[in-house]
């Protein structure tokens, strides 16, 4: 290489590192930006629920996510990854961006769930249909509700696991949960969505009802 292309080429280079004081033709006011947050006891499906979601969402990927887990497979600090896709609603399509993450089930690591919750627009709390995981699923939602209730984040609840023998039945966890006996909202969203993450079962469709909330939510701010 001579001295004189060597020269161009830095040349080149330093322009094309510049940072434009114009902004660009592709407005970011034109796409929404979320994030959304897998909440839950530990082993209740919330790395499940990221995996199939991530699965159906192939095309949409922004970046390809990521895992981090010890070695007997808990989530160790979180999964995360970036779609971007439309949200159609009442005929609007909305360019969308959303983050969706999983915190740790682990007790020890509750200072990193704070972190993980951090600037959330929305929950998905997965929870456990094992009936002695009932106080850990009780504990949990507690906590959600205690950070949630400050900056008013809407969430849908997730009953997982429904293929397990002997698995709780819907009433009941409702009623251990004090959540409404009714099946809606008025908005059309379940008071609770049963879920067998391992297969995909409703993973997506929760998924999606929570993103209207999550819509519906920014516009009223
Ligand atoms: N039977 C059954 N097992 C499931 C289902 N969803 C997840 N599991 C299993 O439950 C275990 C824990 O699942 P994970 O998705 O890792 O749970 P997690 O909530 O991310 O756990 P932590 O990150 O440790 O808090 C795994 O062995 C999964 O295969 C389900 O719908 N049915
Ligand atoms: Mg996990």
């Amino acid at each position: 290489m001579t001295v004189d292309s060597n020269d161009k080429g830095k040349e080149l280079e330093k322009k094309e590192l510049g940072i434009s004081d114009k902004s660009g033709t592709n407005s970011l006011k034109e796409v929404l930006q979320f994030k959304v947050v897998y909440w839950g006891p530990g082993e209740s499906g919330k790395t499940t629920n990221y995996f199939r979601l991530r699965e159906k969402f192939d095309g949409v990927k922004l970046n390809r996510g990521y895992s981090i887990e010890t070695t007997d497979g808990r989530t160790l600090w979180q999964d995360s990854v970036r779609l971007s896709f439309y949200l159609n609603l009442a005929e609007i399509k909305f360019n969308v961006i959303t983050q969706i993450v999983t915190a740790t089930g682990q007790e020890r690591f509750l200072s990193t769930r704070e972190y993980v919750l951090d600037g959330a627009d929305g929950v998905v709390f997965v929870a456990d249909s094992d009936p002695e995981k009932m106080e850990q699923n009780k504990r949990s939602f507690r906590e959600l509700v205690s950070f949630t209730s400050e900056q008013d984040v809407p969430f849908v609840i997730q009953l997982n696991k429904r293929d397990l023998e002997g698995a709780i039945s819907v009433e009941e966890f409702k009623k251990e949960l004090g959540l409404p006996k009714f099946e809606k909202y008025e908005d059309g969203t379940q008071v609770v969505y049963p879920t067998v993450a391992i297969e995909g079962e409703s993973v997506r469709k929760c998924f999606e009802d929570l993103m209207v909330l999550v819509l519906f939510n920014f516009f009223r701010e």
